[in-house]
């Protein structure tokens, strides 16, 4: 035996950038916790990374490709897999045309170093327009605002949390999601940071989440009203001539436009709608300007639902108008390290629209198209219609609307391929899975997340221990794959090179950033606070915010279209929502057995008034339909929750035949996506709608 080693990285689970000790011993670890010394996350994690440990002995996790047979799974070479599927692929391509093949990217790619460096030059050697991500389930609507009104998709404006005196939080739950689109690890202590210096925490959510419960004041809102409080909220700002553009009057178009625009949603008119009486939308208008600094922060909650884009716009509007936007403690652009804007021109045309989707004609966005038009893609016949399909780190099957169509759509595929480590609900479709390495096999640094970071920080993570000789990394698998279908060698650039180059000429290359650097400052570097910096990152051709954009005012009538409708279809009186669980991240860490230990979390809430009238006890099973499907699920009955609102887990569902997840199997709960439906998706953005789901529940 060795000496006992530490070694530290930071946590690739979520988008918090948590830094770990890690002790170890030879191969094997001791222990995993918070770092004391990373700058940023000064010693936090969550239960999570501990978890990384049970990924990296998971005795179901893949190491090497498998095929699907007709006796069953079997093991084959790399060289095997490789061969076959290039060959297929292009027979395929060669048959059907190019746009036959298609690609779906999920989450952990986001927190892959290698994947974020390789899956640019990988999906154009595919040479197909249809590619589509959990982006589109997720935070498109943010991307889409930031296209319109900074010019550039990956120009995120994120709260600076750590100076704001008052939060409005719409649709997120920090302390259990740990942020997103706010790299933020802590954020429950940096929310009680907030009260202790006299600030205000304000949730607005149709549950009283764990956040809510922490904030100062907490409002009920009906699913998916978000976009009419935020229009309120905008006329009230501009009825009390509250508006003070401050250091951005002179870059700022369309504010007359808004405020015309703003009229017709008093909070007057809007207040039987969103389930908040007008004096208290007023009042918190009030105490948005009042504040020496303030910030609006709107997420899940307000983007995967039908008016998403209207949302994250409305969002900035609202930073904007009240001065809080890149400002010292309202919503500010990061500088990070590794630039995603580095060599973004400008005036730049963007992708948006580019394209629309065959079937439903959804608009073609930063590279791809909606996720929720996957499964008509592939089962609509015709010029153009998938006929092969390569998965990278995505479990569409749970994490997608209506994934049980999506199984379906992948049945009908001629060849499908996976890089995954699992033999999951999706993987299990695929002829041939390609398994890399992951956690803490990989180097690590977070290409997106410093981008999205309530503070400039960089640090980079070698791989705690080696891969084995017959593994191969995510990134490699891609670079083979795009060689072969290139038909050219294989350029000799790795991730770390790259890296590298980036660095050096990047923002903060002239104080001699570099990998050297990193390696040698393996807590990670802090840069300080976010500075003001609009002027400099701002991206559109005017070098302007466009606060009206003409695609959001053409979507207004599908808003004034909500206030006149007809009473709701009393077939599907409940609206469903979702919910996060500290202990799973998506679909995917269910095969940890210390993370799904105990009781059963995936539970229905339902308020105790609705239970009461529909007869229901705690615990008893419900069956819970929607338009496209049904499951099974037992209640927990709450006063936490809105009445005519339920709430379950997402990301379950762990219980299907011809899956390879043994833990995970013995708590395998079940997939909300059995009831959303692929065919409701915000229509301006594409984005899905996975919350406000009309379902209707009776006892199982
Ligand atoms: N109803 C509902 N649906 C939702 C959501 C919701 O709130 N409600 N949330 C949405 C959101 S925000 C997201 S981001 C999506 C996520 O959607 P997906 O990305 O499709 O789902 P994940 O669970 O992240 O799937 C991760 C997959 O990657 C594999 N994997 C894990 N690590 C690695 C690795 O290192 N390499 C490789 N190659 N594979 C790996 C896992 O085995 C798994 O198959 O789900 C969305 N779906
Ligand atoms: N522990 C854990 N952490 C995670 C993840 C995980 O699975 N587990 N997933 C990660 C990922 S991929 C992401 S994208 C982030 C997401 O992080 P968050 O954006 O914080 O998402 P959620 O935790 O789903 O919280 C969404 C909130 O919106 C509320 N909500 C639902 N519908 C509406 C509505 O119509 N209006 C309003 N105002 N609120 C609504 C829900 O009740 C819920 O409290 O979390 C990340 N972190
Ligand atoms: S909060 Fe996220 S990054 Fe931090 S330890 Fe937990 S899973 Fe990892
Ligand atoms: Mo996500």
């Amino acid at each position: 035996m060795n000496e006992v080693k530490t070694h530290y990285r930071n946590c690739n689970i979520c988008e918090a950038m948590c830094g770990l000790e890690i002790k170890y011993q030879d191969k094997q670890i001791l222990s995993i916790k918070g770092d004391q010394n990373d700058p940023f996350s000064k010693g936090y994690n969550c239960p999570k990374a501990t978890a990384l440990e049970d990924f990296y002995y998971d005795k179901d996790r893949l190491k090497t490709p498998i095929k699907r047979t007709t006796s069953g799974w079997v093991d084959i070479s790399w060289e095997e897999a490789f061969d076959e599927i290039t060959e297929k692929f292009k027979a395929i391509q060669h048959k059907h045309g190019k746009n036959a093949l298609a690609g779906y990217l999920g989450n952990p790619n986001a927190h892959s170093l290698g994947n974020a460096m390789m899956l640019k030059p990988f999906s154009k050697s595919l040479g197909t327009i249809n590619r589509f991500s959990s982006a589109s389930a997720d935070q498109l609507p943010h991307h889409v605002a930031s296209n319109f009104m900074f010019g550039a998709g990956m120009l995120i404006p994120v709260p600076d949390i750590d100076r704001t005196d008052f939060m409005l939080i719409i649709g997120g739950n920090p302390v259990v999601s740990n942020g997103s689109m706010m790299t933020a690890p802590n954020v429950i202590g940096r929310m009680k940071a907030i009260q202790k210096r006299g600030g205000k925490v304000v949730v607005v959510d149709p549950k009283c989440s764990r956040t809510a419960k922490i904030a100062d004041q907490h409002l009920f809102i009906r699913p998916e009203k978000d976009a009419l409080l935020l229009f309120a909220l905008i006329h009230c700002v501009f009825a009390s001539n509250k508006v003070n553009l401050r250091h951005l009057a002179a870059m700022t178009d369309g504010v007359e436009t808004l405020e015309s625009v703003a009229k017709d949603y008093a909070p007057e008119d809007v207040a039987e709608f969103v389930g908040i009486d007008a004096q208290s939308i007023r009042q918190l208008a009030a105490d948005m300007t009042a504040a020496d600094s303030a910030v609006c922060y709107s997420r899940m909650g307000a983007s995967t639902q039908t008016f998403g884009g209207l949302c994250q716009w409305l969002t900035n509007v609202l930073n904007i108008i009240t001065g809080n936007f890149d400002r010292a403690g309202g919503a500010m652009f990061p500088q990070p390290a590794y630039d995603l804007l580095r060599n973004h021109v400008k005036g730049h045309k963007s992708s948006f629209g580019q394209y629309h989707s065959r079937v439903r004609k959804l608009p073609f966005f930063n590279g791809e198209f909606p996720v929720s038009t996957l499964a008509e893609e592939i089962q609509t016949p015709g010029e153009g219609q998938i006929k092969s399909l390569i998965t990278i780190a995505g479990n569409p099957v749970l994490s997608a609307p209506n994934g049980k169509q999506l199984a379906d759509a992948f049945t009908e595929l001629d060849y499908m391929v996976s890089v995954d480590i699992y033999l999951n609900e999706t993987t299990k479709y695929a002829d041939i899975i390609l398994p890399g390495t992951t956690g803490v096999e990989n180097s690590h640094f977070d290409i997106f997340f410093n981008s999205f970071s309530v503070r400039n920080t960089v640090k980079y993570s070698a791989p705690l221990f080696e891969k084995n000789a017959d593994q191969r990394s995510d990134w490699q698998i891609l670079k083979e794959i795009s060689s072969r279908m290139n038909n050219s060698p294989m350029d000799p650039y790795t991730p770390e090179m790259i890296l590298d180059r980036e660095l050096t000429q990047g923002p903060y290359g002239e104080e001699g950033m570099s990998l050297q650097k990193l390696i040698d400052n393996p807590h990670g570097i802090d840069m300080g606070p976010l500075m003001p910096c609009i002027e400099q990152r701002i991206k559109t051709a005017t070098g302007k915010i466009d606060l009206a954009p003409r695609i959001y005012l053409d979507d207004l009538s599908r808003l004034n279209a909500l206030m006149a409708t007809a009473p709701r279809d009393q077939t599907y009186p409940f609206d469903l929502i979702g919910r996060r669980l500290v202990k799973s991240h998506n679909t995917w860490t269910q095969n940890s057995a210390r993370l799904v230990k105990g009781k059963n979390p995936c539970t229905l809430e339902i308020h105790t008034q609705d239970a009461q009238t529909l007869g229901i006890k705690q615990g008893q099973l419900l069956k819970v339909s929607s338009r496209v499907g049904e499951i099974h699920i037992e209640a927990a009955i709450t006063n936490d929750i809105l009445q005519g609102v339920v709430c379950m887990p997402q990301g379950w569902g762990h219980n299907q035949q011809g899956t390879r997840m043994s833990v995970a199997a013995t708590q395998a709960g079940v997939s909300m996506n059995d009831l959303t439906d692929a065919s409701k998706v915000d229509t301006l953005t594409g984005n899905a709608v996975l919350n406000g789901i009309p379902v209707a529940i009776e006892l199982a």
